[in-house]
């Protein structure tokens, strides 16, 4: 059984964790196939919009804790290692991917599967799903971006309460809060997001992109840095075919026909 399952379908590439007897946790082989699906997300021109999911009752409970030996008369393991070859690169791929990227939270997303779903641009979870920043738990610290995320959406505070305690956070606290978009009915979850991928990937790809960058760049920069970046984006927008689309069917009173050119 292939650990994760990819089908692309009007423009959505759909990515589904699939280790469900694992809570859907990250090995190598997982990793690797996630890293060729986003490539291709990234390198397909077909491919507009991606919605990344889990298969059975959760979405992703972070590290495989059964892969390695970890134990009190084991050798000391790098996990330096891991995160460089493989969480790391998958959080960058998903910031750097110029495309919008839609996570659908079926079930509890805990430790580095938080993260990863955090690193996502827009969050939808199940009613029943949970967030779990389980690292301190293991003695372990927040990774895969979560110590930048977390902060950032919900302030210290509560990002350090989520991070030093581990204890779950239900999917609709995590809304309140402003973690996540939206919560929903869990029989509406694929719906719901898959309307919203769909939408997507009818939309001006370029433009997402260019917001993406936007944002990601707003983390860091000064206002006057972010004022210049909005004037270079701006420009690159408004060469594109679909700005231009976008306006002629504003003023005929018509839906727009974007090609994310
Ligand atoms: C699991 C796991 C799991 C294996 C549940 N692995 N089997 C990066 C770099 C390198 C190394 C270290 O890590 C990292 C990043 C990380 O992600 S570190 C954090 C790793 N993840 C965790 O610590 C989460 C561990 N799991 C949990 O806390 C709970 O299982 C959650 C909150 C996810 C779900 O709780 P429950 O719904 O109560 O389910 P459960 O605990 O009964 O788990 C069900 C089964 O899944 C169980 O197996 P069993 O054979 O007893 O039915 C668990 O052992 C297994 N499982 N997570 N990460």
């Amino acid at each position: 059984m292939a650990s994760i399952l990819v089908s692309l379908e009007t423009g959505v590439l759909s990515i589904t964790l699939n280790r469900p007897d694992k809570l859907n946790s990250f090995n190598p082989e997982m990793h690797e196939l996630l890293r060729r699906a986003l490539a291709r997300a990234h390198d397909e021109d077909a491919v507009r919009a991606v919605l990344l999911t889990g298969a059975g009752r959760a979405f992703c409970a972070g590290q495989d804790l059964s892969e390695r030996n970890v134990s009190p008369g084991a050798a000391p393991i790098d996990l330096s290692l891991s995160l460089g070859s493989h969480y790391n690169p998958l959080v960058r791929r998903l910031r750097e991917l110029p495309k919008p990227v839609v996570c659908a939270v079926n079930g509890v997303a805990a430790g580095a599967g938080a993260n990863i779903a955090l690193a996502c641009d827009l969050v939808v979870a199940a009613r029943s799903a949970s967030f779990v920043q389980a690292f301190s738990k293991i003695g372990l610290v927040p990774d895969s971006g979560g110590t930048f995320f977390l902060p950032r959406l919900v302030g210290t505070a509560r990002a350090m309460g989520l991070a030093l305690l581990g204890e779950k956070l239900s999917a609709e606290d995590a809304a309140q809060w402003g973690l996540i978009w939206k919560v929903v009915d869990d029989a509406q979850l694929s719906k719901e997001a898959l309307a919203i991928s769909r939408n997507f990937s009818e939309g001006p790809t370029k433009g997402y992109g260019l917001i993406k960058k936007a944002f990601s760049m707003s983390a860091t920069n000064a206002l006057d840095a972010q004022l210049d970046l909005e004037r270079d984006l701006q420009r690159q927008a408004g060469f594109t075919e679909d700005y231009r689309e976008g306006v002629a069917a504003f003023k005929e009173k018509r839906k727009p026909a974007f090609k994310g050119k």
